[in-house]
C-alpha cells in the first residue's frame, strides 16, 4: 500500500510568518505570566525566570561569574534576567514559526521548555518541594495550548481565508491583556507575602547595647571632599550575593538552629532570644574577596549584635585548640547560600557577630535582615553569612561551602590593601597642592602607616586618621605639589603586624587580590 502523496502546501505568506512570530511572543508571554502567578502561590523563588536564572548562576564556571561581577558589578542580576528574557524571547518566535510550520510541533518545544524550567526550579539546592516544579509545568501548559490556538486563528480554513488576519489579531490581542492581568494578579499576590516581613521589620526596635560601645574616637572622619565617609550609609553599602530574589523574612517566624560536631546542647533561637541576650555594637569593615585592587565591594558600618562565641560556647562548643572536633563553622541561609568559616577564628576573642542591626536600624533586607553574620578579619564570603538560619558544626576535611565548591579558598583572611579616592582616575587637575587621600585597611592588624609615591619618585608617608581599632578602616591623605604634566601616583599600607602591602599583582582568585592601587592624572 502506498500512501498518498502530500497535498502541495501553499508556502505560508510573509505576513502569517510575521504573525506567527507575534503568537509565538504572545503565548510565551502569557507562559510566564501564569508560572510566575502560580510561583506567587507556591513560593517566589519557583517561578521560572528565577529558578533557571539561579541554574544558571551555579552552572557559570567561577572565572565567568567574576567577569560578570565585574563588569556588571551590582546590576550582575539585572542583566542576567534581561539576558534570559532576551533568549526566552527568541525562542518563542522560533517555536511561532515551527507552530505554523507543523501544527503542534511549536506547543511541543514550549511544553519542553517548561520541563526544563521544573527541572531547574526543582533540583535548586533551595528548593522547598516537588510543588517547586508546578510554575514551569503550569505555565507551559497554559502557553502550549495558546500556541496552538492562536495559530490556528492564522492557518487559512477552507472557505474563510479572508478573516483569519483579523480574527488572530483579536485573539493575540486578547490573550495578551489577560496574561497581563494575570502577571499583575502574580505580582499583588508576592507583594502580600512580603508584607509581613516588611511590617516585621518595622516593628523592630534595636535594643540599647548592654555593654557600653567603645566611644568612636574624634578625627576617624577626615575632612577632605571626595573621600570615601568613615561609616558607609546603608544605601550605599555594596551588595554581593546570588539572590535573584531578596529574601524577605518575617522576624516573628524566623529561627536559627545550632547543631552538629561537638555541639552538646543544640540551640533553636527565635528572634526574641537573641534580642535578650547581651547586645553588643562593633564597627567592622566588610569587603569582598572580589573586590579588585582599587575597587569598591568594601564597607564599613557599625553593627549592633550578639556575640557568636558566646552561643557557641552555651551550645556547648570548644575550639580546636580546646580540643574540639569541629574546625568549620557552616552557616546556611534560607536561600541555601553556604558560608564555612573556622571556628577557631569565631571563638579566639575577636568579635565575631550575629548582626541584626546595620547603623543604627534593623538590617535592610538586602543586608541579611533578620541575621546575619560577621567575622572581622575574614572576607564576606567565608564569613557574612545573610539571612541566615542555620549554623553546622563540621569539619574543613567534611564539607566544602558554596564559594569553595566553586574554585575559592576554602579560609580566606583579608590582605592589607589601600585606595586611592581622590583625586580620580585619569583626573585633571590645576598645578599647585593637591590632596590625594583615601582609605586602607587590614581587619584584625590594623593599619599603621601609608605611603604615596609619585611616579618613580620616593614613597611619602600619608597623614592618618584617627584610629577606631584594628577591625576598620582608615582613612589618610598626603598634600601633594602636583606639577604640570602627566603624573602617576600610587598607595602602600603598612599593617599592625609590619608587613607592607605587596606589589605583586594577582587576581582576585583564589583568596582576594594583591598589588596596589595606583591612578593616573593630568596636571595643568
Ligand atoms: N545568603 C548569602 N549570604 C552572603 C552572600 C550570598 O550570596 N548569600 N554573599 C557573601 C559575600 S560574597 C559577601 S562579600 C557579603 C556581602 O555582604 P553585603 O551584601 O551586605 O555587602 O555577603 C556574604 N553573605
Ligand atoms: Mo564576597
Amino acid at each position: 500500500m502506498s500512501s498518498p502523496p502530500p497535498l502541495p502546501a501553499d508556502p505560508p505568506t510573509p505576513t502569517a510568518r510575521l504573525l506567527a512570530s507575534v503568537a509565538g511572543v504572545v503565548a510565551g508571554y502569557a507562559a510566564l505570566a501564569v508560572a510566575e502567578l502560580v510561583a506567587a502561590a507556591v513560593r517566589p523563588e519557583a517561578g521560572p525566570v528565577t529558578a533557571v536564572g539561579g541554574s544558571a548562576i551555579d552552572l557559570t564556571p567561577a572565572p565567568l561569574k567574576e567577569w560578570a561581577i565585574r563588569t556588571f558589578g551590582e546590576s550582575d542580576k539585572t542583566v542576567l534576567q534581561l539576558g534570559i528574557l532576551v533568549v526566552l524571547a527568541v525562542v518563542a518566535v522560533l517555536l511561532g514559526q515551527w507552530e505554523l510550520w507543523r501544527r503542534g510541533a511549536g506547543a511541543a518545544g514550549l511544553l519542553a521548555f517548561g520541563v526544563i524550567g521544573a527541572v531547574a526550579a526543582a533540583t535548586r539546592p533551595d528548593a522547598g518541594s516537588a510543588a517547586d516544579a508546578l510554575p514551569s509545568l503550569v505555565g507551559a501548559a497554559a502557553g502550549a495550548g495558546l500556541l496552538y490556538w492562536l495559530v490556528g486563528r492564522l492557518v487559512a480554513r477552507p472557505g474563510a481565508p479572508a478573516g483569519s488576519r483579523r480574527r488572530f489579531l483579536l485573539a493575540a490581542g486578547a490573550t495578551a491583556l489577560a496574561a497581563t492581568g494575570v502577571a499583575a494578579l502574580g505580582r499583588s499576590l508576592g507583594a502580600n507575602r512580603s508584607k509581613d516581613a516588611e511590617a516585621s521589620r518595622a516593628d523592630v526596635r534595636l535594643p540599647r547595647p548592654d555593654e557600653p560601645v567603645p566611644p568612636r574616637p574624634r578625627g576617624t572622619q577626615l575632612a577632605v571632599a571626595g573621600i570615601s565617609p568613615f561609616i558607609t550609609p546603608n544605601k550605599d553599602f555594596y551588595r554581593v550575593d546570588t539572590a535573584l530574589v531578596v529574601p524577605k523574612i518575617d522576624a516573628a517566624r524566623w529561627r536559627l538552629r545550632v547543631h552538629g560536631l561537638g555541639v552538646t546542647k543544640e540551640l533553636t533561637l527565635t528572634f526574641q532570644d537573641l534580642l535578650d541576650r547581651p547586645v553588643i555594637e562593633r564597627d567592622l569593615t566588610l569587603n569582598c574577596v572580589s573586590n579588585e585592587v582599587g575597587g569598591p565591594y568594601i564597607g564599613n558600618a557599625r553593627w549592633t549584635g550578639v556575640r557568636l562565641a558566646d552561643l557557641l560556647r552555651k551550645a556547648g562548643v570548644r575550639p580546636p585548640s580546646r580540643g574540639g572536633p569541629a574546625d568549620q563553622l557552616v552557616a546556611r541561609s534560607v536561600d541555601e547560600m553556604t558560608i564555612g568559616t573556622p571556628v577557631e577564628d569565631v571563638m579566639d576573642g575577636r568579635d565575631a557577630l550575629l548582626a541584626f542591626g546595620m547603623n543604627g536600624v534593623p538590617l535592610p533586607f538586602t543586608h541579611g535582615f533578620p541575621v546575619r553574620m560577621l567575622v572581622p578579619g575574614l572576607y564576606g564570603y567565608v564569613s557574612a553569612c545573610k539571612w541566615i538560619e542555620e549554623i553546622e558544626l563540621t569539619t574543613f576535611d567534611a564539607y566544602d561551602a558554596y564559594w569553595a565548591r566553586n574554585g575559592w579558598a576554602a579560609r580566606a583572611p583579608v590582605k592589607t590593601q589601600s585606595r586611592i579616592d581622590t583625586p580620580r582616575d585619569q583626573a585633571r587637575l590645576r598645578a599647585g597642592t593637591v590632596v590625594v587621600a583615601g582609605v586602607a585597611w587590614a581587619q584584625r592588624r590594623g593599619i599603621e602607616r601609608v605611603e604615596v609615591q609619585v611616579d618613580e619618585g620616593p614613597w611619602e608617608r600619608a597623614e592618618l586618621a584617627a584610629s577606631d581599632g584594628p577591625d576598620t578602616w582608615r582613612q589618610w591623605f598626603l598634600r601633594w605639589r602636583a606639577t604640570p604634566g602627566e603624573h602617576t601616583l600610587t598607595v602602600r599600607a603598612t599593617d599592625g603586624s609590619g608587613e607592607t602591602q605587596t606589589a605583586r599583582r594577582t587576581g582576585t582568585m583564589p583568596d582576594g587580590a594583591t598589588g596596589r592601587h595606583t591612578i593616573r592624572v593630568r596636571v595643568e
